[in-house]
């Protein structure tokens, strides 16, 4: 199994409540408003590691929630932050929302984004009191936080990527040059998932990343399917290994002809990658000759480096190869995008809506700020929802939307008559 997109649930920690409870003491009565302010709640937390290459882990966990913050409590108790939950990601994981457009894309080993965040605690009643009112019986609700599908796309991020037709000895030649030890056999698609290998040479060092073969209708999903195309279009430089004997029956001159196909049909973008050629297995019948017809074809187009993986023949000359290409190829960089927020800002909107003859709805981020205050029944509270529907120009809008005396106002759960 290897697991490269997925689709998670994610939801920041709600605010804790504010709390309404007025100050009591023997002797002391009406000891005023001390309700303390709740939480905040936690946040949703991606963080990108190395130590995972794949999103497997998401197979089984797919629904991450932050804690709640608590309430708040008597005597200004403030109530506890809810804890945060953090989703480790491997680098190179693009976070997308269900629009498709990127979140953020978690490049760069310990990096941190936060996501989503916790709910706003409510204000407990003493912020609310004033000089006539001098004990609000209301706080604020902390803010409930919604939950999120996200799209978690995994584009690995490797300096060079090999590509080829199964069983052309991909796997062999990272094995051969770096650290990683993929499995190896002589059968198609014996690699099922991009592997990672770090590679030294002399004093430099690079990433390689072997990708699963290809084959003909690959960028229309034949075979392992055009997903492993995606992990090609974060590298630098590709590096296309041949069979070049032809051993399997076919001429490696198509081999290569078609692979690229499927590469630039995938994306026509790729073309601006850098490619060197691996002519590979020299030790077999028909190489040498295929070779000379590949260098004749393709010579003045390509770097063509001759290999005998198996013995590690060749190795020195590709690994020059590839470190001088790179050297003077830009280093990588993260995808450009306009980062989208997942969760909407509060805000101060309002929109008003004639429902029918005489009713009016009033909708938008204002009203879900104002549901956020409690017992709207009571006096005070009611007072103070007025206030606010005046200050922010909302009782203007009405007018101009045409309420008078008597025309029901809706707005949230609260229905009430309009007063000029
Ligand atoms: N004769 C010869 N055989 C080789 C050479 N390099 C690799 N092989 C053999 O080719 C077979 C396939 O090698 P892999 O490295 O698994 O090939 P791959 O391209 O990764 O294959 P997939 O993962 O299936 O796409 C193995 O049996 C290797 O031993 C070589 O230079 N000469
Ligand atoms: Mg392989």
């Amino acid at each position: 199994m290897f697991i490269d997109k997925v689709k998670i649930y994610i939801k920041a920690g709600n605010g804790g409540n504010g709390s309404a409870s007025l100050h009591t003491e023997k002797y002391v009565p009406n000891g005023g408003p001390d309700g303390g302010d709740g939480g905040k709640g936690g946040d949703v937390v991606f963080v990108a590691t190395t130590s995972e290459n794949t999103l497997n882990a998401f197979h089984y966990q797919k629904h991450f929630r932050a804690g709640d913050g608590e309430n708040g409590g008597r005597q200004r108790s403030f109530g506890k932050r809810g804890a945060d939950v953090v989703v480790k990601v491997p680098v190179g994981t693009v976070v997308k929302n269900s629009d498709g457009q990127i979140v953020a894309d978690m490049f760069a080993d310990g990096q941190r984004e936060v996501i989503l965040e916790g709910g706003k605690g409510g204000r407990g009643n003493w912020h609310f009191k004033t000089s006539r009112r001098q004990s609000p019986a209301f706080a604020e609700h902390g803010v409930k936080t919604q939950e999120y599908e996200v799209t978690l796309e995994l584009k690995t991020i490797a300096d060079v990527g090999l590509v080829g037709f199964p069983n052309v000895g991909k796997s062999t030649l990272l094995s051969v040059v770096s650290d990683a030890k993929p499995k190896i056999a002589n059968y198609h698609f014996t690699t099922l998932s991009p592997n990672l290998g770090v590679v030294t040479y002399y004093d430099k060092t690079f990433v390689m990343a072997d990708i699963p073969g290809l084959i003909e209708g690959a960028s229309e999903g034949a075979g392992l399917g055009h997903s492993f195309l995606r992990h090609i279009e974060r590298t630098r430089l590709l590096v296309h290994v041949l069979d070049i004997s032809g051993s399997e029956e076919r001429d490696p001159l198509d081999d290569f002809e078609l692979i690229n196909g499927e590469i630039y049909s995938y994306d026509e973008e790729l073309k601006r990658l850098p490619m060197i050629v691996v002519a590979n297995k020299m030790d077999m019948p028909q190489a040498q000759r295929n070779l000379e017809r590949f260098e004749q074809k393709y010579g003045n187009r390509y770097r063509i480096v001759p290999m005998t993986t198996i013995i590690h023949e060749g190795v020195e000359e590709l690994l020059g190869a590839i470190t001088e290409t790179l050297q003077d190829l830009p280093p990588l960089e993260p995808l450009i995008f306009e980062p989208v927020k997942l969760q909407k800002q509060q805000n101060d909107e309002f929109e008003i809506e004639v429902l029918e003859d005489d009713v009016f709805e009033v909708t938008g981020g204002l009203v879900e700020e104002l549901a956020r205050k409690v017992n709207l029944d009571d006096y005070d509270s009611f007072g103070y929802f007025q206030r606010v529907l005046r200050d922010k120009g909302v009782i203007v809008a009405l007018r101009k939307a045409g309420a008078k005396d008597g025309s029901t106002v809706i707005v949230g759960d609260i229905e009430f008559e309009f007063v000029d």
